[in-house]
């Protein structure tokens, strides 16, 4: 079998056009977010945890997170955004970070500005703030800790996420692009966009803004683009979909005592056959 090249995320972004990413927590989400045109996809904290049941709370470790990202980018051909949470840590927990990343073959990470261990930005719960001096210096380091010059930086604020105005997010991220972001991502909770245009309004644009329409779901990706977005992540709607589609399924081959009326509806055994590409591993033993 050819070993699977992909364009690193940096690459991909510089193609000029707005670049959509999917949630995933595994390589076979990752595989049909491919599949349907995404340009990358999110190794979502979120979708990691959710897949052992467990809360997006820092609870797995930094290893945990990067096999799971790792899995995902080993099956892809575009590039994967690894969501790196606070960076495990320090300062020096990030470098080790960007070490283990980097040597795993990932080229995007994504590191927020929350207190270790971090919640979940949509949990109900108190959303502490590392200062942004404390945060900037993470951010430096993990630029420090890279080894190639493609590698590339993903600076979150959650300065919203905490209740904070957008002024606050601005200067955050003002702070953490002189720090060497490579991107900012303003997240947000809100149930309209309205917060994440007047963060772009006065955005000097030095740097691509990444965006998180998870509550805000009726942005168009056209009028994102418009607005000054450059990558729009759609992280979680493949969990939540096969939340929905499993419940579904399972319930039905329960409830009538046969699988019969969903065989139409769900995927045949030979579409897994090609996902999993057993056609390419049967020719090596041809
Ligand atoms: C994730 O998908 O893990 C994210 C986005 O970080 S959110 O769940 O909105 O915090
Ligand atoms: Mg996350």
């Amino acid at each position: 079998m050819q070993k699977q090249r992909y364009p690193s995320f940096r690459t991909v972004l510089e193609r000029g056009d707005i670049l959509r990413a999917a949630g995933a927590h595994d390589a076979l989400g990752a595989v049909l977010a491919q599949e349907s045109g995404f340009q990358a996809v999110w190794s979502s904290s979120f979708e990691v945890s959710a897949a052992r049941c467990l809360p997006d709370a820092s609870l797995l470790t930094m290893t945990e997170y990067l096999e799971a990202a790792a899995a995902m980018q080993k099956a892809l051909s575009v590039p994967v955004v690894a969501d790196c949470d606070t960076g495990y840590g320090n300062s020096l927990n990030v470098a080790h970070m960007v070490h283990e990343y980097e040597r795993a073959g990932i080229t995007a990470v994504c590191l927020e500005d929350k207190i270790f261990p971090k919640m979940n930005s949509f949990a109900e719960a108190e959303q502490q703030l590392l200062p942004a001096p404390a945060f900037a210096h993470k951010i430096e380091t993990a630029k420090n800790a890279q080894s190639d010059a493609d590698f590339f930086v993903i600076a979150r604020t959650e300065a919203l996420i905490a209740g904070l105005p957008v002024q606050e997010a601005l200067a955050r991220c003002h702070a953490y692009v002189d720090a060497g972001a490579d991107a900012v991502l303003i997240h947000s909770k809100a149930k309209t966009k309205d917060q994440v245009l007047e963060f772009l309004e006065q955005w000097d644009r030095r740097r691509p803004v990444v965006v998180v329409p998870t509550t805000y779901p009726d942005w168009h990706v056209d009028d994102a683009a418009q607005a000054g977005v450059s990558v729009v992540i759609y992280a979680n709607q493949g969990l939540r979909a096969t939340v929905s589609s499993l419940r579904h399924t399972f319930r039905s081959i329960y409830e009538t005592g046969n699988s019969t009326a969903l065989e139409g509806s769900i995927a045949s055994v030979s579409d897994v056959f090609s996902l999993q590409r057993l056609a390419d591993w049967q020719k090596l033993e041809a």
